[in-house]
């Protein structure tokens, strides 16, 4: 672990300095040269991998390996579940660290719990995907004290004092709201309903998470003077709950047109919904769906043409957060924002071939 190799360092200096009286100063600095030493090794030890068990046991040995927790929301999602998943296989012992991974279940409680402990625990380096937005104030004060930088993966925190964390990478979920907005535009418009009354509904995510407020805000900003947003409630980002709410939706109202869902599993709780109350959807149907994240079932959903479109929300960041760390690693500057650019999909494109492309 490179904090208690840094702390025994400094321990020795201040050991020595007593010694012979005041005077010199120490020089902590050796410590990151060591650890940006170890990454190399680490790669090193990718590119002939004999050698790979013997020199990852050293490095663990030596308490070489960077250690990251990493505060994930849950598992409410197929997003979910690829983020994950990158994050697993990209902070592994081979690659040089160690992962504590800890799943809260999308509760902000257990988040906070959870970097609590990494800070207990003297991790390296503390990475939150944060459930939502608000209320980490106190949670990342701590972890400033501690020395621990923080780093903003997924969804964003809003915070009084940005240098509470180092930075933020992930989607532009504010613009993939405006982008499905303007589609559903282009898309009326080419149908030759750009006049009609059109009625909406919307599966919020969970509220107040950043995925949620940016793409709720995004849509909005795109409403057309003849649309009207009949009703907007939270899916919890969940397929089941995404459901249960459509039914509900559906009950309530028998005229809709359109349903935004916040993420692809509310979609598809949407599709079955409609299809259990004897309505139809998608490209052929009578009520459009569209969804965010296009994770691949999305893509088997638009191909069995359930849904029109999916507006594309990448969840592969653990390797951005890896060159991250290796950027602070090494000292180097990192950007405080760093957005992914994204994409869209609909059943207008050659999407079987797209699908057999992506990595999620
Ligand atoms: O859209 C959803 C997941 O924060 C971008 O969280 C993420 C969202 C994603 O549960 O599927």
């Amino acid at each position: 672990m490179k904090r208690k190799v840094l702390s025994a360092l400094l321990s020795v200096a201040m050991v020595a300095t007593m010694l012979v009286g005041c005077g010199s100063s120490s020089q902590p600095a050796a410590a990151p040269a060591d650890t940006a030493a170890s990454a190399e090794e680490a790669q090193a030890a990718d590119a002939a991998p004999a050698e790979e068990e013997a020199q990852t046991a050293d490095a663990a040995a030596d308490g070489d390996l960077i250690v990251v927790g990493y505060a994930q929301v849950g598992a409410e999602s197929d997003w979910r579940t690829a983020n994950t998943e990158s994050f697993k296989t990209t902070f592994t012992e081979e690659n040089g660290y160690q992962l504590i991974f800890d799943d809260a279940q999308q509760k902000q409680e257990n988040q906070i719990k959870a970097i609590r402990s990494f800070i207990q625990q003297e991790v390296d380096y503390i990475v939150v995907a944060p459930v939502v937005e608000t209320g980490w104030e106190t949670v990342l004060e701590e972890a400033k004290e501690a020395g621990i930088p923080v780093i903003l993966s997924d969804r964003m925190m809003d915070v009084s004092d940005e240098s509470l964390y180092t930075c933020w990478v992930g989607g532009n979920f504010e613009k993939e709201g405006q982008d499905a907005a303007k589609w559903l535009a282009d898309k009326l418009e080419a149908d030759g309903r750009g006049d009609e009354e059109i009625n909406i509904v919307t599966l919020q995510g969970t509220i107040g998470a950043s995925a949620q407020v940016g793409r709720t805000e995004g849509f909005g900003s795109g409403m057309k003077d003849n649309w009207n947003m009949l009703a907007m409630q939270t899916g919890e980002f969940t397929q089941s709950k995404g459901q249960e709410v459509m039914e509900s939706f559906l009950k309530q109202y028998d005229d809709i047109d359109v349903v935004v869902c916040e993420n692809d599993n509310m979609a598809f709780g949407a599709v079955d919904a409609i299809k259990a109350a004897g309505k139809t959807c998608g490209p052929e149907g009578d009520i459009i769906i569209i969804s965010f994240d296009a994770v691949s079932a999305a893509f088997d959903s638009m191909i069995a043409g359930d849904i029109n479109a999916s507006f594309e929300c990448n969840p592969l960041h653990g390797p951005r957060v890896a060159e991250i760390i290796q950027k602070l690693e090494a000292g180097e500057e990192v950007d405080k924002i760093q957005y992914v650019d994204e994409a869209y999909f609909d059943t207008t494109m050659d999407l079987k071939k797209i699908q057999s492309e992506r990595l999620y």
